[in-house]
């Protein structure tokens, strides 16, 4: 169980249709995947997304640091000090989706050696989850097809709009346009990506009070300290701290200020090990919990259905699990399905996923 090696591999594929929001867009998904192997011949694998919008990674920032800092660190270590891992990432700050890539690998790994699914491991709630579709900046008209056609195909029912444009009506109304389309029978909540003023949030959802939203997500910068505690205490659904609570000391911090009443657990940036004390926290203060995006792949996808099914919590609300459905390819061997609007977990050992080693070589961009 000693882990011998620590890879990180670039590779690019890019996207049938760019996603937009307020912090960003992405166009092609320059990931790294990250391969933990062990001295028993088990290898195991995960997904590092960079988001520079969001964090300041980048591909090659990713490859760097695991490379000359992280690798170094972990190599010779025993799949089962977990917790010397962690002690030893946290030493160099930042970095979340580099160190979150490692630690879902090396759990990978020891599900591999022990021959038991890594979500049973965290621990075995569920084997799904129901699927959030997030739709991205666009036409009314377009955005409502695009529902649709996800309702009508994948059987997903809950969509994260993307909002956070000037002037607000542009996304009120997708969002009217959205509950006109499909009727009472989806569940529909928003995400602004810090893109309004807290003036402009409380606006936009007085415009939409009769639209039944589930959540709100992120509409102004948590920076905006006062303005944003205004904003929550006047809200009447959750509002759900995302890119301004990445570690379980945000969390304790946005909460306990009054500036979120909910949470997005990703783990694209804090892996098994550091969602799992989120979730642990959420739970000792009562707070939902959505499974985020970071815009993942599909192993992305794995490992955030994995955590999510593994505890009541993090599996209650539908996980946003359908992104990679945009990308024009992935890297599994066998894609993942979305069906009747839920992903199930991999019944294999760890992540159950297997790299397709055609597609690694063809998407890599180290060679
Ligand atoms: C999300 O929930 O915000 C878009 C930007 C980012 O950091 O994550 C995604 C999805
Ligand atoms: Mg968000």
């Amino acid at each position: 169980m000693k882990i011998t090696r620590v890879e990180a591999i670039p590779f690019a594929i890019p996207y049938r249709k760019p996603l937009r929001f307020a912090s960003g867009e992405v166009h092609t998904a320059e990931h790294v995947l990250v391969r933990v192997s062990t001295d028993d011949g088990v290898v195991g694998v995960a997904e590092a997304p960079p988001r520079p919008f969001t964090y300041g990674e980048t591909q090659a920032g990713i490859v760097a640091v695991v490379d000359t800092i992280f690798a170094p660190q972990i190599v010779g270590l025993s799949l089962l000090e977990r917790e010397t891992a962690h002690a030893r990432l946290a030493r160099t700050v930042g970095n979340p989706a580099a160190k979150s890539a490692i630690d879902m690998a090396v759990w990978d790994a020891l599900g591999r050696t022990l021959g038991v699914p890594v979500t049973q491991l965290l621990g075995g709630y569920t084997d799904r989850m129901r699927v959030s579709h997030m739709l991205g900046f666009d036409e009314p008209a377009a955005m409502v097809a695009e529902a649709e056609r996800m309702r009508d195909t994948y059987g997903i029912t809950t969509f994260k709009v993307k909002v956070g444009r000037r002037p607000v009506s542009l996304d009120t109304a997708v969002v009217r346009a959205l509950r006109d389309g499909l009727g009472d029978a989806v569940d529909l909540y928003v995400d602004g990506n810090r893109g309004w003023t807290a003036a402009e949030s409380a606006r936009a959802m007085r415009e939409m009070a009769d639209l039944g939203l589930l959540f709100a997500e992120e509409l102004c910068p948590a920076d905006d300290v006062l303005a944003r505690r205004w904003l929550v205490s006047r809200l009447d659904v959750p509002f759900i701290a995302d890119e301004s609570a990445v570690t379980p000391a945000d969390v304790t911090r946005e909460v306990l200020g009054g500036s979120a009443t909910a949470i997005s657990i990703k783990t694209a940036r804090t892996g098994f090990t550091r969602s799992q004390r989120t979730q642990h926290l959420a739970e000792g203060l009562g707070l939902e919990v959505v499974m985020g995006n970071q815009i993942d792949g599909q192993l992305g996808s794995l490992c955030t259905v994995a955590f999510g099914a593994s505890a009541q919590l993090t599996s209650r609300r539908p996980g946003e699990l359908s992104n990679f459905l945009d990308m024009s390819d992935d890297l599994l061997a066998e894609p993942l399905c979305i069906t009747d609007g839920e992903l199930t977990i991999r019944p294999g050992a760890g992540l159950g996923a297997e790299i397709d080693p055609d597609k690694l070589e063809r998407y890599r961009r180290d060679r």
